[in-house]
């Protein structure tokens, strides 16, 4: 075959989460653009809440995409910061996400409503099978970092998320972090 790419090579700072040199435009997320992901409405709209470092390739299912996303700490309302979360647009596409710094959950939801919640520390690997649509929340009080790699044509379905939600919510707790049902799950 006739190669589509050239190798490349970037360095990760395994702490930060950052591409050196960087591959691609950092996507930034505040609090506005949660906006109908949280339950509550934005406090405080330009706060940062994460943003992704991404190694952009063509989007076909030949490539590997990959990103790093740092999410910051803090709640909107009782849910800790999260991620909008997603269904790949494709979506039987699978992912793994390994986790670099601080400490967090990943929610994971099927279409017919059954969920999971998995941790992501420093050095674990999540695997995300296709049809499990996907979102990280930061539990702890420092930014969490994570490495993901996924099939290059598998896209982002968000409207589906900001529809229906995810089934259980992740709130501070006087103890810590509670998993609780989400009432306006499928309104
Ligand atoms: C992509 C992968 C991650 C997320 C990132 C931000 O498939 O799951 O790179 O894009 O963590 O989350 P979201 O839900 O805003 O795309
Ligand atoms: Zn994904």
């Amino acid at each position: 075959m006739d190669p589509k790419l050239d190798p490349f090579t970037t360095l990760l700072d395994l702490k930060l989460g950052t591409f050196d040199p960087e591959r691609g435009p950092v996507q930034v997320r505040t609090q506005e653009d949660l906006r109908g992901f949280f339950q509550a409405d934005p406090p405080r709209p330009d706060e940062l809440v994460y943003r992704v470092m991404p190694v952009p390739v063509p989007t076909e299912n030949s490539e590997i995409q990959c990103s790093t996303t740092v999410l910051e700490p803090g709640t909107v309302g009782d849910e800790y910061y999260m991620t909008k979360g997603h269904f790949h647009a494709v979506r039987d596409r699978s992912e793994i996400y390994i986790g670099l710094a601080g400490e967090g959950c990943l929610v994971l939801a099927t279409e017919d409503g059954r969920h999971r919640v998995e941790p992501i520390r420093e050095g674990m690997v999540n695997y995300v099978p296709g049809g499990w649509a996907h979102r990280s929340v930061n539990v702890g009080d420092e930014p969490l970092v994570f490495f993901a790699a996924y099939v290059g044509d598998a896209g982002h379905d968000y409207a589906t998320i900001e529809r229906d939600g995810f089934p259980v919510l992740v709130c501070r707790g006087d103890d810590g972090p509670v998993v609780t049902d989400n009432p306006h799950y499928r309104p």
